[in-house]
């Protein structure tokens, strides 16, 4: 696990830069032992790599987060990325795209993400995914929020957009993402994506979002019919007085690492 304290461009409530630390604290209310798979994923081994900035410069970070999971992947380990706002995946994915010509992302959130620029920064957390999908296939899942100036990038090109008011069926929307998907994939997890009453703490809520039996039927059908090689988890802006957020966020990459080595 990569922990990435980033935060600069958060739009509504702040607190992402507590993500990482919170959901390290959040693990330490799960069981070790897994109920889905029957076992203790820990002893398959998870190390934790703490990579704090010095600032809130983005364009001075990035490289060095971009150098660290490079560095990772060339040991052969599977990276873990845990945010910080969701601008950093634009540092996290690069490497997996270099290593594997033929990946895919899965894009869980509610937002599109795909500004090219926003507030003036193309680093800005509404822009995360905009230089993948100008590389690879994005996949898109959760969106139930669109700004009119990426509208037109929405299902465009080599992003397919799954509009959460239309893919209500889970299981209709698992065969359509299964075909959109390449063999390769990386998962690039908004938690934003689920719904508040899943995972209220959050920097930019949005109703009607994935519950969390769904979410995870999902994403198991992924990990167990691809190769899915990179995961990051991002925008946990945790809560002082209620740590449902961070025990989801946990349990949910507890079980991608049990599913991963399964
Ligand atoms: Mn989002």
């Amino acid at each position: 696990m990569l922990l990435l304290p980033f935060e600069k461009t958060t739009s509504h409530r702040k607190g992402t830069r507590l993500g990482p630390s919170r959901l390290i604290e959040g693990s330490l209310g799960l069981e070790l032992f897994d109920e889905e798979l029957q076992r203790q994923t820990y002893k398959a081994g998870i190390h934790t790599l703490s990579l704090p900035p010095s600032g809130r410069n983005a364009a001075g970070y990035f490289p060095k987060v971009r150098a660290e999971v490079s560095r990772l992947l060339g040991k052969g380990k599977t990276v873990f990325s845990v945010g910080g706002e969701h601008s950093l995946s634009q540092a996290t994915i690069p490497p997996h795209l270099e290593r594997w010509p033929d990946l895919s992302i899965l894009h869980f959130d509610a937002h599109a993400d795909l500004r090219p620029t926003h507030e003036g920064s193309p680093f800005n957390h509404a822009c995360a995914l905009y230089p993948a999908s100008r590389q690879a296939p994005v996949v898109q899942v959760g969106i139930r929020s669109v700004a009119e100036e990426e509208a037109h990038l929405v299902g465009a090109g080599k992003v397919t957009t799954f509009l959460m008011h239309e893919h209500r069926d889970i299981r209709a929307l698992t065969k359509k993402v299964l075909r959109s998907l390449t063999n390769t994939v990386y998962l690039s997890i908004d938690l934003d994506g689920f719904d508040p009453s899943v995972v209220p703490g959050v920097g930019t809520p949005q109703p009607g979002g994935f519950l969390w039996h769904d979410t995870l039927d999902l994403l198991r059908s992924v990990v167990s019919s691809r190769k899915v090689v990179g995961v990051d988890i991002m925008e946990l802006a945790p809560f002082s007085d209620d740590v449902s957020s961070e025990l989801a966020a946990s349990k949910l990459m507890y079980r991608l690492m049990g599913w991963m080595l399964a």
